[in-house]
Order: C-alpha cells, then structure tokens, then sequence
C-alpha cells in the first residue's frame, strides 16, 4: 500500500510537469484528488490493516495528497504567467506607427463673417446678447415702438404660432429684453448676432430664414457722432482702412433719426464699377437713434439716457465680401461651395 501510495505521487507529479496547458492540468487534478481517484481507492483499502498501521498509512496518504495540491498550484501559478506574457506579446502594438489622418471640418463662411463682426465688436467693448428665436410679440414688435396695427408690422410678414408668439423677424427683441433687465440704469453696450424668420418667397437675394447682428449702445451723452465712428470704425476694419461712410436719411420704428449707411466701394474705391453699380458706395447697415419711446418702455429715463442702434445682414456683408450671387448658396450645403472657403 505504501508502495502504491509513491507510486501514485510518482505519476502524478509526472503528469503535472508534463501538463502544458491549464485545461491538461486541471485534468490531472481530477484524476488524481477527485473523489472516484486512486488514492481514495487505495485507502478503501484500509480495512485489512492492523490499528497501528492504520494511522501511519492515512498520514502517508495526507502527504501524498498535499505533495500533488502543492505541485498543482506551482504548476498553475506558472501556466497562468505564460499565458499573460503570451497575451502580452500578441498584443504588442506599435506606438511608433503614425496615425491615420483625420479629416478636419471648416467653419462655415456665414459663421466666419459672423464671428469676424462678433470680435471687431469685442474689440470695441461690447459684449454678446442673446435671446429665444420663438418670441413674444411684446418684445418683437410692442416694445420696439410698433403697436398693434402699425403697417410695419403686417400678419402677412411674420410667422406667427399663437396670437400673442410669433418667430422673431429681428434680433432687436433681444435688445429690448437687455434694455429691460437694465432697470433703467446704463451703460448698455451689446451686439446681437442670431438666426431671424421673415415670410418671404426664397430666391437669390431672399430667404425666409437668414441672420442679422444688431448693435445698442445706451448711455448718458450717446451722440449720432459716436455712431458714426463706430460704424466708421467698423467699416474700415471689415472692407479695409481706405473706406469711408456714408449716412443717408431713413426711417425705422425703433429709431429717430434713421439712416441708411453706405461704405464707400471696396473694388473700385469709390470712382464707380460693377459691384457699386457706378455709385462708388454699397449699401451695408440700417441705423440711427434709439426712439424714446423705446427707452421709455425699457425702464429708462429719455431724458437723461441717449442710445443709438444699428443693424446688418450678415449674408449681405458675406456676399459682397466673397463676390456671392445667390443667398441660397449659404443654405444648400453643396460642398463645392462650402469647400471655396477652406482654412488653407
Ligand atoms: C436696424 C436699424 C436701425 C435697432 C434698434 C434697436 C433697438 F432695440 F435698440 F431699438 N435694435 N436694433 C435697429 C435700428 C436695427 O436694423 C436695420
């Protein structure tokens, strides 16, 4: 029995070296230590001993037993390492390869020349404002000196989605909205950009849906001078430092005086051509002085406070600047547009 006992731990110890995968090695496990193995069959055995061999024999057993589970665990703890470094070494990426290129998007051209306004603008001190594009006709039309009924503001224009909320057809609701959170105390110094709705049949120089960038400056002293060499200012930097401004007599709601304002031509510099049809001056902004009623209806005291306000048509300005002949080119999204005004 004894014999048998080496034998076994023997063979057992050999089929554990031998085991080249954890599958193989756990096999080796049931065969020797599960409970139908030879060395629980040998102890059956025991029966034909005498008593004092008996207990020197289950001792010997129990030493056999734990030579395997020792020789098993070893066995494991090494086949378990030689699979991670096998993982490891599959797994090796070269962090040396270089990466696949990835291709970068352009902003589109409105946005630049959208952004380009927003930053001359910023560099003059004002700050952005922004608002709901579904708005109150209180705001849209009422607090920008357009009552009920005033022909400047016809059912037919504008998008109305209840009596009382129509889709803003300017961005001068916005305006009202900052006036108002003022509470009647200046400065106000805003531009704000955002997309407006007009119902218009689209062609090549409409949509009804199209952007505008609006300027408020309300203070004590504001002067039509100052709006003059803002918009001069502003001029100069967008079509160039040899331009000059023009202020024709207009009419707005919202303002009084109104004036048109022309820059003078960017192509010809004013002696006449194509793009300024022979007038040496394009059209490009609507402005004047904020009415008082206006700043009244906002909280502020016309008496003391003075503000002037403007706004531009950014597809207007783009299609000039890049030579554009149909507004519909901002919204159809034809790549081959688009890609004209790629960051080189
Ligand atoms: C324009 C032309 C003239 C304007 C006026 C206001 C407000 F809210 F202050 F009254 N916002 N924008 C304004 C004035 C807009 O666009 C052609």
């Amino acid at each position: 029995m004894k014999e048998r006992l080496h034998q076994l731990q023997q063979e057992a110890l050999e089929k554990i070296e031998q085991a080249s995968d954890l599958k193989a090695l756990n096999d080796v496990r049931i065969a020797y230590l599960g409970k139908k193995g030879p060395i629980t069959e040998v102890l059956r055995g025991m029966g034909s001993l005498s008593p004092e061999e008996r207990p020197i024999m289950g001792a010997l057993a129990n030493e056999v037993r734990q030579a395997i589970q020792t020789a098993l665990e070893a066995k494991q703890a090494k086949l378990e390492q030689e699979e991670v470094e096998k993982k490891l070494a599959a797994e090796t990426i070269d962090v040396t390869l270089p990466g696949r290129p990835i291709r970068r998007g352009n902003p589109h051209p409105l946005t630049r020349v959208i952004e380009e306004i927003e930053d001359l603008f910023i560099g003059m001190g004002y700050t952005i404002a922004e608002g709901p594009e579904v708005e109150k006709d209180y705001y849209n039309f009422e607090a920008l000196n357009l009552p009920k009924g005033h022909p400047a503001r016809d059912m037919q224009d504008s998008f109305y989605i209840t009596e009382e909320i129509l889709l803003r057809t300017h961005t001068s609701p916005v305006q009202a909205r900052t006036m108002e959170k003022h509470q009647g105390r200046g400065p106000v110094k805003i531009i704000c950009p955002g997309k407006v709705y007009r119902r218009d049949n689209d062609d090549a120089t409409h949509s009804h849906q199209f952007t505008q960038i609006e300027g408020l400056v309300v203070d004590e002293n504001i002067r039509m001078s100052d709006l003059k060499g803002t918009l001069r200012e502003f001029a100069r930097k967008m079509f160039g430092e040899d331009r000059d401004i023009r202020f024709r007599p207009s009419f707005f709601p919202f303002t009084e005086p109104s004036v048109e304002v022309d820059v003078s031509c960017f192509n010809c510099g004013g002696h006449g051509c194509n793009v300024c049809k022979g007038t040496g001056w394009i059209e490009i902004l609507g402005a004047g002085m904020v009415h008082p009623n206006v700043l009244e209806m906002a909280g502020f005291d016309s008496k003391k406070y003075t503000g002037f306000a403007f706004g531009m048509g950014p597809e207007r300005i783009a299609m000039l600047k890049y030579g554009i002949d149909d507004i519909r080119h901002f919204y159809q999204n034809d790549i081959r547009f688009l890609q004209q005004f790629n960051r080189v």
